[in-house]
Protein backbone atom coordinates (compact mmCIF):
# COMPACT_ATOMS: atom_id res chain seq x y z
CA UNK A 1 0.00 0.00 0.00
CA UNK A 2 1.54 3.74 -0.82
CA UNK A 3 0.16 7.03 0.99
CA UNK A 4 1.51 10.43 -0.02
CA UNK A 5 1.17 10.56 4.62
CA UNK A 6 0.86 7.95 7.24
CA UNK A 7 -0.81 9.14 10.63
CA UNK A 8 -0.45 7.15 13.38
CA UNK A 9 -3.47 7.27 15.63
CA UNK A 10 -7.18 7.99 15.06
CA UNK A 11 -7.75 9.92 18.10
CA UNK A 12 -8.85 13.96 17.36
CA UNK A 13 -5.22 15.05 16.14
CA UNK A 14 -4.71 12.33 13.43
CA UNK A 15 -8.22 12.41 12.05
CA UNK A 16 -8.63 16.25 12.02
CA UNK A 17 -4.97 16.44 10.27
CA UNK A 18 -6.55 13.42 7.82
CA UNK A 19 -9.75 15.37 7.15
CA UNK A 20 -7.78 18.81 6.25
CA UNK A 21 -4.87 17.01 3.69
CA UNK A 22 -7.87 15.13 2.10
CA UNK A 23 -9.62 18.96 1.40
CA UNK A 24 -6.30 19.59 -0.21
CA UNK A 25 -5.95 17.10 -2.45
CA UNK A 26 -3.36 15.13 -0.78
CA UNK A 27 -4.01 11.28 0.26
CA UNK A 28 -3.89 10.10 4.02
CA UNK A 29 -3.71 6.57 5.88
CA UNK A 30 -4.68 6.48 9.22
CA UNK A 31 -3.38 3.51 11.59
CA UNK A 32 -5.54 3.24 14.86
CA UNK A 33 -4.12 0.27 17.60
CA UNK A 34 -7.82 0.22 19.00
CA UNK A 35 -11.40 -0.20 17.43
CA UNK A 36 -13.77 2.69 16.56
CA UNK A 37 -15.88 2.05 19.56
CA UNK A 38 -12.98 2.14 22.07
CA UNK A 39 -12.00 5.26 20.41
CA UNK A 40 -15.75 7.09 21.10
CA UNK A 41 -15.69 5.40 24.69
CA UNK A 42 -13.18 7.72 26.07
CA UNK A 43 -14.45 10.79 28.25
CA UNK A 44 -11.97 13.55 27.78
CA UNK A 45 -12.06 17.49 27.23
CA UNK A 46 -14.45 19.40 27.47
CA UNK A 47 -13.92 22.88 26.90
CA UNK A 48 -13.15 24.16 23.35
CA UNK A 49 -10.95 27.18 22.67
CA UNK A 50 -12.36 29.62 19.94
CA UNK A 51 -9.56 28.99 17.40
CA UNK A 52 -10.40 25.22 17.88
CA UNK A 53 -14.06 26.43 17.03
CA UNK A 54 -13.27 28.18 13.67
CA UNK A 55 -10.55 25.84 12.45
CA UNK A 56 -13.37 22.64 12.40
CA UNK A 57 -15.57 25.12 11.04
CA UNK A 58 -13.33 25.69 7.97
CA UNK A 59 -12.90 22.18 7.77
CA UNK A 60 -16.76 21.65 7.52
CA UNK A 61 -16.94 19.92 10.80
CA UNK A 62 -19.03 22.95 12.61
CA UNK A 63 -22.50 21.69 11.75
CA UNK A 64 -23.59 19.67 15.22
CA UNK A 65 -20.95 20.90 17.03
CA UNK A 66 -23.12 24.57 16.28
CA UNK A 67 -26.19 23.13 17.18
CA UNK A 68 -25.29 21.21 20.17
CA UNK A 69 -22.08 22.79 21.58
CA UNK A 70 -22.88 25.47 24.26
CA UNK A 71 -21.00 29.10 23.99
CA UNK A 72 -19.56 30.02 27.72
CA UNK A 73 -18.69 34.02 27.83
CA UNK A 74 -17.07 33.43 30.83
CA UNK A 75 -16.27 31.22 33.94
CA UNK A 76 -16.31 31.16 37.91
CA UNK A 77 -12.92 30.74 39.97
CA UNK A 78 -14.01 30.12 43.59
CA UNK A 79 -12.21 30.23 47.38
CA UNK A 80 -13.09 30.38 50.59
CA UNK A 81 -16.48 29.52 49.79
CA UNK A 82 -17.09 32.00 47.37
CA UNK A 83 -17.03 32.55 43.51
CA UNK A 84 -16.81 35.36 40.98
CA UNK A 85 -17.08 35.29 37.71
CA UNK A 86 -14.24 35.86 34.87
CA UNK A 87 -16.14 37.79 32.16
CA UNK A 88 -14.35 36.53 28.76
CA UNK A 89 -16.49 38.62 26.91
CA UNK A 90 -16.07 41.81 28.45
CA UNK A 91 -12.69 41.30 29.18
CA UNK A 92 -11.45 40.63 25.41
CA UNK A 93 -14.47 39.75 23.55
CA UNK A 94 -14.06 36.33 22.61
CA UNK A 95 -15.64 32.88 24.49
CA UNK A 96 -15.19 28.68 24.54
CA UNK A 97 -17.36 26.47 23.52
CA UNK A 98 -18.46 23.44 25.92
CA UNK A 99 -18.53 20.31 23.17
CA UNK A 100 -17.01 17.25 24.47
CA UNK A 101 -13.81 15.74 22.61
CA UNK A 102 -16.04 12.55 21.96
CA UNK A 103 -18.70 14.18 19.96
CA UNK A 104 -15.76 16.12 18.15
CA UNK A 105 -13.87 12.58 17.10
CA UNK A 106 -17.80 11.67 16.22
CA UNK A 107 -18.13 14.21 14.11
CA UNK A 108 -14.33 13.42 12.87
CA UNK A 109 -15.55 9.87 12.00
CA UNK A 110 -18.28 10.73 10.44
CA UNK A 111 -16.59 13.29 7.91
CA UNK A 112 -13.97 10.51 7.14
CA UNK A 113 -16.89 7.67 6.11
CA UNK A 114 -18.57 10.78 3.82
CA UNK A 115 -15.05 11.19 2.32
CA UNK A 116 -13.97 7.65 1.85
CA UNK A 117 -11.02 8.24 3.87
CA UNK A 118 -8.95 5.02 4.98
CA UNK A 119 -8.63 4.78 8.96
CA UNK A 120 -7.27 0.98 9.72
CA UNK A 121 -8.41 -0.12 12.97
CA UNK A 122 -7.24 -2.52 15.06
CA UNK A 123 -3.50 -2.29 13.57
CA UNK A 124 -1.25 -3.63 15.59
CA UNK A 125 2.74 -3.24 16.04
CA UNK A 126 2.73 -0.21 14.27
CA UNK A 127 6.22 0.40 13.46
CA UNK A 128 8.04 3.04 11.71
CA UNK A 129 11.20 2.60 9.34
CA UNK A 130 13.55 4.69 7.80
CA UNK A 131 12.10 8.24 8.46
CA UNK A 132 15.32 9.62 7.79
CA UNK A 133 14.90 8.51 4.19
CA UNK A 134 11.99 6.67 2.54
CA UNK A 135 9.43 6.04 5.32
CA UNK A 136 7.66 2.89 5.24
CA UNK A 137 4.96 1.67 8.23
CA UNK A 138 4.66 -1.96 9.27
CA UNK A 139 1.50 -3.22 11.34
CA UNK A 140 -0.22 -5.90 12.14
CA UNK A 141 -3.92 -6.85 11.21
CA UNK A 142 -6.11 -9.76 10.73
CA UNK A 143 -2.60 -12.41 11.18
CA UNK A 144 -0.81 -11.11 9.15
CA UNK A 145 1.63 -8.08 8.44
CA UNK A 146 1.29 -5.24 6.19
CA UNK A 147 3.64 -2.17 4.81
CA UNK A 148 2.62 1.63 4.22
CA UNK A 149 5.48 3.18 1.91
CA UNK A 150 4.78 6.69 2.52
CA UNK A 151 6.27 10.25 2.13
CA UNK A 152 5.88 11.35 5.44
CA UNK A 153 4.62 9.29 8.92
CA UNK A 154 2.95 11.87 11.59
CA UNK A 155 2.97 10.58 15.00
CA UNK A 156 -0.83 11.50 16.27
CA UNK A 157 -0.35 8.50 18.38
CA UNK A 158 -0.82 10.13 22.28
CA UNK A 159 1.53 10.00 24.93
CA UNK A 160 2.04 6.11 24.88
CA UNK A 161 2.32 6.18 21.28
CA UNK A 162 5.53 4.72 19.22
CA UNK A 163 6.43 7.62 16.95
CA UNK A 164 7.98 9.78 19.69
CA UNK A 165 10.07 6.64 20.98
CA UNK A 166 11.48 6.62 17.10
CA UNK A 167 13.47 9.40 17.10
CA UNK A 168 16.95 8.90 18.52
CA UNK A 169 17.28 9.51 22.18
CA UNK A 170 20.34 11.92 21.05
CA UNK A 171 17.85 13.72 18.88
CA UNK A 172 14.83 13.86 21.25
CA UNK A 173 15.26 15.98 24.20
CA UNK A 174 12.12 16.00 27.27
CA UNK A 175 11.24 17.65 30.25
CA UNK A 176 8.22 16.26 32.38
CA UNK A 177 6.54 17.47 35.76
CA UNK A 178 4.54 15.47 37.34
CA UNK A 179 2.24 16.87 40.00
CA UNK A 180 1.57 14.94 43.24
CA UNK A 181 -1.90 14.41 43.04
CA UNK A 182 -4.88 13.06 39.99
CA UNK A 183 -8.00 14.17 38.84
CA UNK A 184 -11.22 11.88 40.03
CA UNK A 185 -13.77 12.51 37.18
CA UNK A 186 -17.64 11.39 37.17
CA UNK A 187 -20.09 11.88 34.30
CA UNK A 188 -23.59 12.05 35.54
CA UNK A 189 -27.13 12.66 33.88
CA UNK A 190 -27.84 15.49 36.27
CA UNK A 191 -28.37 19.40 35.43
CA UNK A 192 -25.06 20.93 35.61
CA UNK A 193 -24.20 22.57 39.21
CA UNK A 194 -23.92 25.64 37.41
CA UNK A 195 -24.36 27.35 33.91
CA UNK A 196 -20.52 27.59 33.56
CA UNK A 197 -17.94 26.28 35.10
CA UNK A 198 -16.15 26.79 38.44
CA UNK A 199 -13.13 25.90 39.34
CA UNK A 200 -12.48 25.56 43.27
CA UNK A 201 -9.89 26.34 44.87
CA UNK A 202 -10.87 24.71 48.54
CA UNK A 203 -7.84 23.40 51.40
CA UNK A 204 -8.94 19.48 50.63
CA UNK A 205 -8.41 19.87 47.66
CA UNK A 206 -9.41 20.97 44.36
CA UNK A 207 -12.44 20.66 42.37
CA UNK A 208 -14.19 21.49 39.25
CA UNK A 209 -17.94 21.69 38.23
CA UNK A 210 -18.10 21.08 34.46
CA UNK A 211 -21.07 19.88 31.96
CA UNK A 212 -21.92 18.30 28.17
CA UNK A 213 -25.20 19.45 28.03
CA UNK A 214 -28.23 20.19 30.81
CA UNK A 215 -28.26 17.09 31.44
CA UNK A 216 -25.30 15.34 31.46
CA UNK A 217 -22.71 16.90 34.15
CA UNK A 218 -18.90 16.48 34.35
CA UNK A 219 -17.05 17.09 37.66
CA UNK A 220 -13.75 16.22 39.55
CA UNK A 221 -12.07 16.29 42.50
CA UNK A 222 -8.66 16.69 43.45
CA UNK A 223 -7.57 12.73 44.70
CA UNK A 224 -4.30 10.99 45.19
CA UNK A 225 -3.16 9.55 41.70
CA UNK A 226 -2.48 5.75 43.57
CA UNK A 227 -6.20 5.63 44.62
CA UNK A 228 -8.21 3.13 43.54
CA UNK A 229 -11.61 4.26 41.95
CA UNK A 230 -13.19 1.76 43.38
CA UNK A 231 -12.54 3.26 47.12
CA UNK A 232 -14.34 6.03 45.98
CA UNK A 233 -18.32 5.11 46.07
CA UNK A 234 -21.08 7.75 44.32
CA UNK A 235 -21.75 9.07 47.61
CA UNK A 236 -17.86 9.66 48.99
CA UNK A 237 -17.66 11.45 45.27
CA UNK A 238 -20.70 13.74 45.81
CA UNK A 239 -19.63 14.45 49.64
CA UNK A 240 -16.34 15.39 49.15
CA UNK A 241 -17.29 18.11 45.79
CA UNK A 242 -20.01 19.40 47.89
CA UNK A 243 -17.11 20.29 50.54
CA UNK A 244 -15.64 21.99 47.79
CA UNK A 245 -17.66 23.79 45.90
CA UNK A 246 -19.30 27.40 47.76
CA UNK A 247 -22.16 26.42 49.91
CA UNK A 248 -24.67 27.83 48.11
CA UNK A 249 -24.04 26.06 44.66
CA UNK A 250 -23.08 22.78 46.73
CA UNK A 251 -26.59 22.84 48.62
CA UNK A 252 -28.63 22.81 45.41
CA UNK A 253 -26.83 21.06 43.15
CA UNK A 254 -28.42 17.40 41.98
CA UNK A 255 -26.51 14.55 42.52
CA UNK A 256 -26.95 10.90 40.81
CA UNK A 257 -25.40 7.45 39.85
CA UNK A 258 -22.10 8.30 38.31
CA UNK A 259 -22.13 6.75 34.12
CA UNK A 260 -18.01 7.07 34.22
CA UNK A 261 -15.64 7.51 37.23
CA UNK A 262 -12.07 7.36 36.71
CA UNK A 263 -8.80 8.91 38.04
CA UNK A 264 -6.09 10.54 35.84
CA UNK A 265 -2.80 11.21 36.49
CA UNK A 266 -1.66 14.99 35.56
CA UNK A 267 1.66 15.75 34.06
CA UNK A 268 3.30 18.35 32.38
CA UNK A 269 5.63 17.13 29.38
CA UNK A 270 7.48 18.37 26.40
CA UNK A 271 9.59 16.66 23.78
CA UNK A 272 11.46 18.27 21.54
CA UNK A 273 11.91 18.24 18.49
CA UNK A 274 8.48 18.14 16.79
CA UNK A 275 9.88 16.95 13.62
CA UNK A 276 12.61 14.51 12.74
CA UNK A 277 13.55 14.16 9.16
CA UNK A 278 10.21 12.69 7.73
CA UNK A 279 8.62 12.09 11.10
CA UNK A 280 6.18 14.98 12.91
CA UNK A 281 4.58 14.77 15.99
CA UNK A 282 1.37 16.00 16.66
CA UNK A 283 -0.89 16.53 19.94
CA UNK A 284 -0.41 14.61 22.96
CA UNK A 285 2.36 12.44 21.21
CA UNK A 286 4.90 15.69 21.77
CA UNK A 287 3.35 17.07 24.68
CA UNK A 288 0.99 16.88 27.83
CA UNK A 289 -0.26 19.43 30.31
CA UNK A 290 -2.71 19.44 33.18
CA UNK A 291 -6.13 19.36 32.04
CA UNK A 292 -6.91 22.50 34.64
CA UNK A 293 -6.54 25.01 31.76
CA UNK A 294 -7.72 22.94 28.65
CA UNK A 295 -5.85 23.24 26.55
CA UNK A 296 -4.25 18.86 25.47
CA UNK A 297 -7.31 18.71 23.05
CA UNK A 298 -6.85 22.52 21.28
CA UNK A 299 -2.93 22.67 21.29
CA UNK A 300 -3.30 18.79 19.28
CA UNK A 301 -6.00 21.46 17.16
CA UNK A 302 -3.38 24.43 16.40
CA UNK A 303 -0.42 21.75 15.78
CA UNK A 304 -2.71 20.26 12.51
CA UNK A 305 -3.19 23.96 11.73
CA UNK A 306 0.45 24.24 11.49
CA UNK A 307 1.53 20.81 10.32
CA UNK A 308 -1.19 21.00 7.54
CA UNK A 309 -0.50 24.00 6.33
CA UNK A 310 3.38 22.95 6.08
CA UNK A 311 2.45 19.72 4.48
CA UNK A 312 -0.10 21.48 1.87
CA UNK A 313 3.10 23.49 0.92
CA UNK A 314 5.72 21.02 0.83
CA UNK A 315 3.31 19.32 -2.06
CA UNK A 316 3.13 23.09 -3.60
CA UNK A 317 7.12 23.17 -3.75
CA UNK A 318 7.48 25.16 -0.49
CA UNK A 319 9.84 23.56 2.46
CA UNK A 320 9.75 26.76 4.47
CA UNK A 321 6.65 25.73 6.58
CA UNK A 322 8.02 22.40 6.82
CA UNK A 323 11.12 23.33 8.03
CA UNK A 324 9.51 25.86 10.48
CA UNK A 325 7.17 23.51 11.80
CA UNK A 326 8.86 22.34 15.14
CA UNK A 327 9.58 25.77 16.49
CA UNK A 328 6.29 27.48 15.30
CA UNK A 329 4.17 24.81 17.14
CA UNK A 330 6.19 24.52 19.98
CA UNK A 331 6.27 28.42 20.46
CA UNK A 332 2.61 28.08 21.31
CA UNK A 333 2.79 24.99 22.98
CA UNK A 334 5.37 26.61 25.51
CA UNK A 335 2.76 29.13 26.47
CA UNK A 336 -0.23 26.69 26.87
CA UNK A 337 2.16 24.61 29.24
CA UNK A 338 2.96 27.67 31.49
CA UNK A 339 -0.60 28.57 31.48
CA UNK A 340 -1.80 25.09 32.84
CA UNK A 341 1.07 25.19 34.68
CA UNK A 342 0.21 28.55 36.52
CA UNK A 343 -3.57 27.38 36.85
CA UNK A 344 -3.02 23.79 38.31
CA UNK A 345 -0.03 25.32 40.97
CA UNK A 346 -3.30 27.87 41.47
CA UNK A 347 -5.89 26.08 42.38
CA UNK A 348 -4.80 22.72 43.86
CA UNK A 349 -3.23 21.56 47.46
CA UNK A 350 0.02 20.79 47.34
CA UNK A 351 1.66 18.42 50.02
CA UNK A 352 4.33 19.47 52.03
CA UNK A 353 5.35 21.71 55.37
CA UNK A 354 4.63 25.03 53.93
CA UNK A 355 0.90 23.89 52.84
CA UNK A 356 -0.70 26.47 55.34
CA UNK A 357 1.52 29.37 53.13
CA UNK A 358 1.11 28.42 49.85
CA UNK A 359 -2.69 27.75 50.32
CA UNK A 360 -2.80 31.59 51.66
CA UNK A 361 -0.39 32.85 48.42
CA UNK A 362 -2.95 30.85 46.40
CA UNK A 363 -5.76 32.76 48.08
CA UNK A 364 -4.08 35.87 47.79
CA UNK A 365 -3.58 35.32 44.11
CA UNK A 366 -7.75 34.73 43.78
CA UNK A 367 -8.56 37.49 45.74
CA UNK A 368 -6.37 39.56 43.23
CA UNK A 369 -7.77 37.92 40.37
CA UNK A 370 -11.38 39.01 41.67
CA UNK A 371 -10.38 42.71 41.74
CA UNK A 372 -8.43 42.90 38.50
CA UNK A 373 -9.39 43.71 35.29
CA UNK A 374 -5.68 43.21 34.30
CA UNK A 375 -5.31 40.22 36.10
CA UNK A 376 -8.41 38.81 34.79
CA UNK A 377 -7.62 39.92 30.98
CA UNK A 378 -4.71 37.51 31.50
CA UNK A 379 -6.36 34.64 32.62
CA UNK A 380 -9.38 35.32 29.49
CA UNK A 381 -6.58 34.99 27.11
CA UNK A 382 -4.75 31.93 27.95
CA UNK A 383 -7.87 30.42 28.75
CA UNK A 384 -9.83 31.68 25.22
CA UNK A 385 -6.61 30.82 23.76
CA UNK A 386 -3.81 32.40 22.58
CA UNK A 387 -3.59 33.10 18.66
CA UNK A 388 -2.26 30.72 16.19
P1 LIG B 1 -5.09 10.86 21.75
O1 LIG B 1 -4.40 10.19 22.90
O2 LIG B 1 -6.49 11.37 21.92
O3 LIG B 1 -5.17 9.86 20.51
C1 LIG B 1 -4.06 9.03 20.21
C2 LIG B 1 -4.60 7.82 19.46
O4 LIG B 1 -3.49 7.03 19.03
C3 LIG B 1 -5.45 6.93 20.35
O5 LIG B 1 -6.68 6.64 19.72
C4 LIG B 1 -4.61 5.67 20.54
O6 LIG B 1 -5.39 4.51 20.63
C5 LIG B 1 -3.75 5.67 19.29
N1 LIG B 1 -2.47 4.99 19.44
C6 LIG B 1 -1.62 5.04 20.50
N2 LIG B 1 -0.53 4.29 20.26
C7 LIG B 1 -0.69 3.77 19.02
C8 LIG B 1 0.11 2.90 18.20
N3 LIG B 1 1.28 2.45 18.63
N4 LIG B 1 -0.37 2.56 16.98
C9 LIG B 1 -1.58 3.03 16.54
N5 LIG B 1 -2.37 3.85 17.25
C10 LIG B 1 -1.91 4.21 18.49
N6 LIG B 1 -7.70 17.55 27.56
C11 LIG B 1 -8.48 18.62 27.82
O7 LIG B 1 -8.33 19.65 27.14
N7 LIG B 1 -9.42 18.58 28.83
C12 LIG B 1 -9.63 17.43 29.58
O8 LIG B 1 -10.49 17.41 30.47
C13 LIG B 1 -8.86 16.28 29.32
N8 LIG B 1 -9.05 15.12 30.03
C14 LIG B 1 -8.26 14.02 29.76
C15 LIG B 1 -8.42 12.80 30.47
C16 LIG B 1 -7.59 11.69 30.18
C17 LIG B 1 -7.78 10.39 30.96
C18 LIG B 1 -6.58 11.79 29.21
C19 LIG B 1 -5.66 10.62 28.92
C20 LIG B 1 -6.42 12.98 28.50
C21 LIG B 1 -7.26 14.11 28.77
N9 LIG B 1 -7.13 15.30 28.06
C22 LIG B 1 -7.90 16.40 28.30
C23 LIG B 1 -6.16 15.43 27.05
C24 LIG B 1 -6.73 14.81 25.79
O9 LIG B 1 -7.97 15.40 25.51
C25 LIG B 1 -5.71 14.98 24.71
O10 LIG B 1 -5.11 16.26 24.74
C26 LIG B 1 -6.26 14.71 23.35
O11 LIG B 1 -6.86 13.45 23.35
C27 LIG B 1 -5.08 14.78 22.38
O12 LIG B 1 -5.47 14.20 21.20
P2 LIG B 1 -4.43 13.29 20.35
O13 LIG B 1 -3.14 14.01 20.26
O14 LIG B 1 -5.16 12.91 19.11
O15 LIG B 1 -4.12 12.01 21.27
C1 LIG C 1 -14.32 18.82 31.15
O1 LIG C 1 -15.51 19.22 31.04
O2 LIG C 1 -14.00 17.62 30.98
C2 LIG C 1 -13.24 19.82 31.49
C3 LIG C 1 -13.52 21.17 31.40
C4 LIG C 1 -12.52 22.09 31.71
C5 LIG C 1 -11.28 21.63 32.11
C6 LIG C 1 -11.00 20.27 32.19
C7 LIG C 1 -11.99 19.35 31.88
O3 LIG C 1 -10.31 22.54 32.45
Amino acid sequence: MRSQICIIGGGPSGLLLSHILHQAGLDTIVLERQSRDHVLSRIRAGVLEDGTVALLRQAGLGARMDREGFAHSGTYLAARNRGFRVDFIDLIGREVLVYGQTEVTADLYAARDAAGGIVIHNAADVAIHDARGTPYITYAKDGSTHRVDCDWVVGCDGFHGVSRRTIPPDVLRSVEKVYPFGWLGVLSRTAPANHELIYANHERGFALASMRNDRLSRYYIQAPVDDPVERWSDDAFWDELRRRLPADVAETMETGPSIEKSIAPLRSFVAEPMRWNRLCLVGDAAHIVPPTGAKGLNLAVSDVHYLSQALIAHYAGDDGPIDGYSDRALARVWKAVRFSWWFTSLMHRFPGDSALFDQKMQEAEIDYLEHSRAAQTALAENYVGLPY
